[in-house]
């Protein structure tokens, strides 16, 4: 500021596309950036370009309630999910780069009989898998989460799963942390670059076409979210996604009131509060498939309607503002890391409602199969899951509405 803002270093550079590139990342969110990372890091490869139609982290990766947990049901999504949490925990010392990962805690609240048992047999599960979640009784739950009624009538708290390690982080900042180590590494961060084509030969990708020209590559992965089945298309094949808008909101900004994480999924909403003292409140995706990026009024009403019984102080707190993200939706919840019919062509999509979580483990697991064609952690999130019905479903899992 004394320098009245000018002479700020660039944190990342901004080139024009080469004509080649050994590995093309169409998508700058969070999976796409740390894809590309761990390419240079792990695997040596860095003549790498990261493709981005709008702003590095404006889609979903920018737009989500940033909550961090992996008390999923199934070995395959504890291990990714697990991975990615840990990955989390030494991430600012990794990139040198502040991403404010709070293991605050995060409770699953159950207000009902089927929850409590769900969430019981959840716990077991993770406990198998290394993943360590406790379940905790009423009177543990309202010592933790003093503004929570725990009474009812309707919804009374019975109990909760509780993950100590779980919490958030702050969601543009793990985009633009990725970000400066790709550029560190000499990645092209190409932004405001549509891909618009893919070209293929022989049934092998050649590269993509854009809206600043055509670019070479040798590999492709195409880590685009809500707009996956855009780009499948391009490439000429089709994925089981559907994509529909996900919204949140904030709060105004009030003293600090709650200090871990919470999801009250029967009522379809979860809150945490930020760091600027809003409360952060989010609830189920829309009820039909569309490609709007924006929130609406109804779930802003809904959602905070359901909330209300069982967080009696939003009841006199204004709503600040809200938006929405196009979320990815596979039929069994759980993301997709595959090979595709294209030789040379890779996808990491699906994370749905559910993916900032993953990002760091999402990004290692897909760096190696892009790198060796095989990932242990990707292995059982391959496409051909759909064609053998192995599918590994974690729509409880997943808590948020679809
Ligand atoms: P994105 O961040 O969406 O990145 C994809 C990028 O691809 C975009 O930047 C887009 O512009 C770009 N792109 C698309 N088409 C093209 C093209 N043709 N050419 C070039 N670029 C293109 N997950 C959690 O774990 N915890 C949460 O609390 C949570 N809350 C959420 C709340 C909301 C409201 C929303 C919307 C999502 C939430 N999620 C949450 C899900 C999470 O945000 C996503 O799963 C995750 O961010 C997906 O990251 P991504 O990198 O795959 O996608
Ligand atoms: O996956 O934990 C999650 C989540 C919370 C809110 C939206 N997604």
């Amino acid at each position: 500021a004394l320098r009245y803002h000018s002479g700020w270093e660039k944190a990342w550079a901004s080139p024009e596309p080469k004509k080649r590139y050994d590995v093309i990342v169409v998508g700058a969110g969070g999976h796409g950036l740390a894809t590309a990372y761990y390419l240079g890091k792990v695997h040596g490869i860095k003549n790498v370009a990261i493709i981005e139609k709008g702003w590095l982290g404006g889609g979903n990766t920018g737009r989500n309630t940033t909550i961090i947990r992996s008390n999923y049901l199934q070995d395959p999504s504890a291990a990714i999910y697990e991975k990615a949490r840990s990955l989390y925990e030494g991430l600012s010392q990794d990139l040198n780069y502040n991403v404010m990962f709070s293991p605050r805690g995060l409770l699953m609240l159950a207000q009902s009989e089927h929850e409590m048992r769900g969430y019981k047999r959840t716990v077991y599960a993770n406990n198998l898998q290394n993943v360590e979640t406790r379940w905790i009784e009423p009177k543990e739950v309202k010592k933790l989460v003093p503004i929570l009624n725990i009474a009812g009538p309707r919804y009374p708290v019975l109990g909760a799963l509780l993950q100590e390690k779980g919490g958030t982080a702050r969601h543009d900042a793990v985009a633009w942390g990725y970000a400066r180590a790709c550029s560190d590494m000499g990645m092209d961060l190409l932004q405001n670059t549509e891909v618009t084509g893919v070209r293929t030969e022989g049934g092998r990708v050649v590269g993509v076409d854009t809206s600043r020209g055509s670019i070479d590559c040798g590999k492709l992965a195409i880590v685009v979210a809500g707009h996956s089945s855009v780009l499948a298309g391009m490439a000429g094949f089709r994925l089981p996604i559907e994509s529909m808008a996900l919204q949140a909101w904030v709060s105004e900004p009030i003293k600090p009131t709650i200090d871990v994480v919470v999801m009250a999924n029967l009522v379809h909403g979860y809150m945490s509060q930020s760091d600027k003292g809003e409360l952060v409140i989010g609830g189920g995706t829309d009820g039909f498939n569309n490609y709007s990026q924006r929130g609406s009024w109804h779930h802003v009403e809904e959602t905070t309607r359901a909330l209300i019984e069982t967080f009696p102080v939003i009841s006199r707190l204004k709503m600040l503002r809200q938006w929405g993200g196009i979320v990815d939706m596979t039929g069994d919840r759980s993301p997709i890391l595959s090979k595709t019919p294209v030789d040379g062509i890779f996808v990491n999509c699906g994370w749905g409602t559910g993916g900032f979580k993953a990002i760091p483990g999402s990004g290692f697991a897909m760096a190696e199969l892009v790198a060796k064609g095989y990932s242990p952690l990707a292995a059982e999130f391959g496409l051909h899951r759909f064609k053998e019905g192995q599918f590994i479903d974690e729509s409880v899992a997943a808590g948020v509405a679809h």
